[in-house]
């Protein structure tokens, strides 16, 4: 990679090699996108400089004119997407969002129902490792057993049970629709309010490509970097006005001190981008090669949790190859040695820990925007199958190896960059 003023050799050969890296992959987790050059020029920018406590129009720090029109922009942005009301673009990540969010409708203390980590659902949706499980009292949600999918019932009786004040949508490694709507009627029946956490689908969302929580929920959060493939950070949207002043108040002075302007503009980049027509194409073809992907595995013997996708992503149980001795972890390993990157994953009923798991998560997004069509998502799901189920042997690994480099090959990442 060319740097015009870097010149500290440290530096420079560490983020050479995170390039080189992730040109030199099929990148398949599912959290993960790449983004545009423009994104990157608008995240490197001068904005960096810029302290702006507060909001446009009622900033804590002289000076802040031009930042006060990016910071607009985004959130105009942001609003016209998803067609929200109010929208807060300052949220450092998905986690900080949460944070936010959830402070307005509980208190510590009170109880909140989300689904479980192990489940599918997030750190900061009640795990007693996360701020979300040591303030509140959590009470989990999790999937039928028989269909893998999230059992409304139970989230209904376990809110009638309970009374929580907020009830928690949304997912880190759910591979089917979330019923938005149902979620709404089982917590407003019940007193609770609803925050929807879309990060993972919110390209999606933003397409139509999965029903919005918009019309539904309280407040809905989300990452701007997954499937909506912008710069790393977070978002908070609501379309009642009377929580504009707690909503706003909950990120600043709540929770975070200055903006950064920087990852803003980034995002607002990213907005835009995505409210062009072409952004639906892309977000159809990540769901077209999700289950490309989907039937390359099960060609190989793997099986998809649930039977398959609706989204961008698809949860993999190993237990169906090689006597079902390959983990979670071998298989995320001996990928990495081929050239394709995965996380492990628990899937539902997991008997290993969750360092170890007994399966692996996979999404289609970042191999979308690299390129990637549906023939090559499905060679390259049996590529996956043909990995696990031949972890002793070299050759076949190797030729695995190979294909991998010429698919890769056919795709160059961010060749601008030398
Ligand atoms: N770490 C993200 C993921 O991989 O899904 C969630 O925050």
């Amino acid at each position: 990679m060319e740097f015009k003023y870097l010149s500290d050799p440290e530096l420079t050969s560490a983020i050479s090699d995170e390039l080189t890296r992730q040109r030199n992959s099929i990148e398949l987790i599912a959290s993960e996108n790449f983004v545009s050059l423009a994104v990157m020029e608008a995240v490197g920018s001068p904005l960096t400089n810029k302290y702006a406590e507060g909001l446009p129009g009622k900033r804590y720090y002289g000076g802040c004119w031009a930042v006060d029109v990016v910071e607009d922009v985004a959130r105009e942005r942001a609003k016209k997407l998803f067609g929200a009301g109010f929208a807060n673009v300052q949220p450092h990540s998905g986690a900080q969002a949460n944070y936010a969010a959830t402070s307005v409708f509980a208190q510590p203390g009170d109880t909140i129902v989300g689904m479980d980590l192990s489940n599918g659902g997030h750190l900061t949706h009640g795990s007693p490792a996360n701020y979300s499980g040591k303030l509140f009292n959590v009470v989990s949600y999790g999937l039928n057993p028989e269909t893998e999918r999230i059992d409304y019932d139970d989230v209904a009786a376990k809110v009638e049970a309970n009374k929580p004040k907020l009830v928690i949508a949304g997912a880190s490694a759910y591979p089917r629709v979330i019923d938005f709507e149902r979620f709404a009627q089982i917590a407003h029946d019940n007193g609770a309010a609803l925050m929807v956490d879309m990060a993972h689908i919110a390209g999606l969302v933003a397409t139509g490509a999965h029903p919005s929580p918009m019309p539904y929920a309280d407040v809905v959060t989300t990452t701007t970097h997954k499937t909506l493939r912008g710069t790393r950070g977070g978002l908070i949207l609501w379309n009642n006005e009377e929580l504009t002043r707690k909503m706003n108040s909950s990120v600043f002075p709540g929770s975070q001190g200055g903006p950064l302007e920087h990852v803003i503009a980034g995002k607002a980049v990213a907005f835009g981008e995505a409210l062009q027509p072409d952004f639906a194409t892309y977000i159809q073809n990540v769901c077209v090669n999700a289950k490309a992907l989907g039937r390359g595995m099960e060609a190989k013997g793997l099986r998809m949790v649930t039977g398959g996708t609706d989204n961008h992503l698809l949860l993999v149980d190993l237990t169906t190859v090689a006597g079902g001795e390959v983990t979670g972890k071998v298989a995320e390993h001996a990928l990495d040695e081929v050239g394709i990157t995965v996380n492990k994953n628990t899937i539902p009923g997991e008997k290993r820990s969750p360092f170890v798991t007994s399966g692996i998560r996979v999404g289609s997004a970042a191999m979308t925007t690299r390129g990637f069509c549906e023939a090559e998502a499905e060679r390259i799901g049996e590529l996956i199958g043909e990995t696990v189920a031949n972890l002793d042997n070299e050759a076949k690994l190797a030729a695995v190896k190979a294909e991998v480099a010429e698919l890769l090959s056919a795709h160059p990442l961010y060749p601008e960059l030398g």
